[in-house]
């Protein structure tokens, strides 16, 4: 498989764990937003919506949006499982999933930025008060869904990673980049820190990938 990822992509975080979960190698093609590699023709041809990731099969069909390469990754390698057996449960989990993928993330991808930036010529402060204000405003949605529910375990849904997880910490790292407190969220930074402990998920941080700039990655000691 063909893996078109960048270091700082959200939905490619979430693709990149579930690859680490289910043990599934894929070559990837670093594809960097910043010089949007993205809108080239031949990335166009491979996602005209010219957005990451996408996931090229070697069969070459071409898989693309995060959730639904999850979901089909889930299905074909059953071993873990990102979803739970119940139907009730597998709609908790993938309505947590969508808060963030459907609702809080498209609102600070580069293309709405640019727009922001470009169009409606909101300087950096603004900008930063934009993507300050729906990362904080999801965050809460979720801990008012996580806290005190029945389902929450260890996880988002009961004590193994699931889609709602996978989708959930990279929102939360978008909030520890912009240096937010997570205090006034204690089940969504509990079961943050509980998943960043597995190595299935601290290798897919953004921080932590071979096209990650060297200025961006923490430093020892
Ligand atoms: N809903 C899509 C989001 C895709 C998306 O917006 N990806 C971002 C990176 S996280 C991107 O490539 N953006 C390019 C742009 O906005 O120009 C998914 O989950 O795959």
């Amino acid at each position: 498989m063909k893996f078109f990822s960048f270091w700082r992509s959200l939905a490619s975080f979430r693709v990149r764990i579930a690859l680490n979960l289910k043990n599934l190698p894929a070559e990837v093609v670093f594809t960097d937003l910043d010089t949007d590699a993205h809108r080239t023709d031949d990335f166009r041809r491979i996602n005209p919506q010219m957005a990451l990731p996408a996931l090229i099969e070697d069969d070459g069909n071409v898989l693309f949006q995060s959730l639904a390469i999850l979901e089909y990754l889930d299905e074909t390698h059953p071993d873990p499982p990102l979803l739970p057996k119940d139907p009730k449960g597998r709609a908790r989990v993938r309505a947590l999933a969508l808060m963030v993928a459907c609702e809080g993330h498209p609102l600070l991808v580069p293309r709405v930025r640019r727009y922001l930036d470009r169009e409606l010529n909101l300087r950096d402060e603004q900008q930063t008060a934009w993507r300050r204000h729906w990362t904080i405003e999801t965050l809460t949605a979720l801990e008012g869904h996580l806290a005190g529910h029945k389902d929450t375990g260890k996880f988002c849904h009961g004590d193994a990673p699931t889609l709602a997880d996978i989708c959930m910490v990279g929102h939360v790292s978008v909030a520890v980049t912009q240096k937010i407190a997570l205090d006034r969220w204690p089940t969504v930074k509990r079961i943050f820190e509980t998943a960043m402990a597995l190595p299935a998920f601290a290798k897919a941080h953004p921080l932590a990938q071979p096209d990650t700039p060297e200025a961006m990655r923490p430093k020892a000691g």
